[in-house]
């Protein structure tokens, strides 16, 4: 999985190492300049040796007597010249000798070279459908993990990746839902839960709402499936026939007939039967169909649902990032599912649609067969995409 993000991933890394490395193969080259400094440092170290020990003795008996005590509270003064020139050159040396090996083991980034970087990487992470959104705020972000701090040339690589992989948690991490609790609590409240699945025409929310009710009959809940997507043709008869494999029931009424009303009577029936929770189907829509997104504002007013779930084909590439926000401008999301990501090597959507709109990923879709259903895992995705 994610195959495209991993490797983009592992080029920017070994691109940054690359430049750290490169700028301590420079300073490695720093020996020759050095030689030339040489007899700079040789001249203090020589000249007052011998000259400030006369100095002082010619000196001493002219000093006042009152002025000496003066002097004595300034221990350093006192006690550098005690240190002699061999010393004083030796300490010299060591300390320059010192700076131009941390040079060559270590060097640091500039805010200007992460510039660099992400304008000459921004195709490839658009490519991988991370919105231009998420490549600032990951420039943004690697700049002050990254930039101006001392990375040793040995450790580059790891240092970096180590950005990276904060900088992406950060946005993968939304928090989480639990849907165990979400249920508990409705019941707590005396009623089943209801979950309404929303989305773009063809994005997996039928399939994806087949899955789910799997998932939670095999931890011991009853689901019923409502048949809200009046508007498709067939739409009815794929939830019924996900029903009648899984053993669920499913309320329908006719095509054509008011979608919140479909739903409101699956809550009954849930409750009437001591059922746990209603997986609503809805009719796929386009964001920019205003009598769709009207209908769907309604399903939510009237039915009040304990989640809304956005479900977005990872396929979709960087129109994902659109779909979110206006989803959850009209209706609130709670939570998204992304589906197909077997067949999507890119991954990049994961970032997009966490950034935009700052609500978590519940499950990945991994497959056509009930079984694949992924609980998201923000950790695990890191790791998965940086290694
Ligand atoms: N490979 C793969 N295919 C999936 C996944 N989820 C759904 N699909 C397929 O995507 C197609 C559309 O799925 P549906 O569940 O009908 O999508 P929908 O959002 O309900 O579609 P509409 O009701 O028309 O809006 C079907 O062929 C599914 O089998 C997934 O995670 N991986
Ligand atoms: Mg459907």
């Amino acid at each position: 999985m994610f195959d495209s993000l991993k490797n983009k991933l592992k080029k920017s890394v070994k691109s940054l190492a690359d430049k750290v490395s490169h700028g301590a193969e420079e300073r490695k080259a720093q020996p020759e300049p050095a030689k030339s400094r040489k007899p700079v440092l040789k001249k203090p170290a020589k000249k007052p040796k011998p000259e400030k020990k006369k100095a002082e003795k010619t000196l001493k008996p002219q000093i006042p007597e009152e002025k000496i005590p003066e002097k004595k509270p300034l221990e350093k003064e006192t006690k550098e010249p005690e240190i002699s020139g061999e010393k004083r050159q030796e300490k010299e040396k060591k300390g320059i000798l010192g700076r131009i090996k941390s040079g060559i083991i270590q060097r640091e980034l500039s805010e200007e070279d992460i510039d660099r970087f992400f304008a000459d990487n921004q195709t490839d992470f658009l490519q991988a459908n991370i919105a231009l959104g998420v490549i600032d705020a990951m420039k943004s972000d690697l700049k002050e993990k990254l930039a101006n701090r001392p990375i040793k040339r040995t450790k580059a690589g790891e240092f970096i990746a180590g950005g990276f992989k904060e900088s992406i948690l950060s946005i993968v991490n939304q928090g989480s839902i639990d849907l165990e609790k979400a249920i508990k609590e409705a019941k707590g409240q005396g009623h089943a839960a209801c979950i309404v699945f929303l989305g773009f025409n063809g994005s997996g929310k039928t399939t994806s709402i087949a899955k789910v009710a799997r998932y939670l009959q095999e931890r011991g809940y009853r689901p019923v499936l409502a048949a809200g997507d009046t508007f498709r043709a067939a739409s009815i008869e794929q939830l019924e026939h996900h029903g009648e494999k899984l053993g669920i029931k499913v309320i329908k009424h006719q095509y054509g007939s008011d979608s919140a009303a479909v739903i409101f009577d699956a809550r009954k029936y849930a409750e009437a039967n001591n059922c746990d929770i209603v997986l609503a189907d809805t009719a796929g829509r386009t964001h920019v169909d205003k009598n769709l997104m009207d209908e769907l504002e309604k399903v939510i007013r009237v039915n009040r649902p304990d989640l809304k779930i956005l479900v977005i084909d990872s396929l979709t590439g960087n129109d994902a990032v659109e779909q979110a926000e206006k989803f959850n401008d009209t209706v609130g999301v709670d939570a998204v599912m992304m589906t197909k990501i077997d067949v999507n090597k890119k991954g990049g959507s994961i970032l997009s649609v966490c950034h935009t709109i700052k609500k978590p990923i519940l499950f990945l879709g991994t497959g056509q067969g009930y079984k694949d259903l992924e609980k998201f895992m923000p950790e695990k995705f890191v790791k998965e995409i940086m290694g």
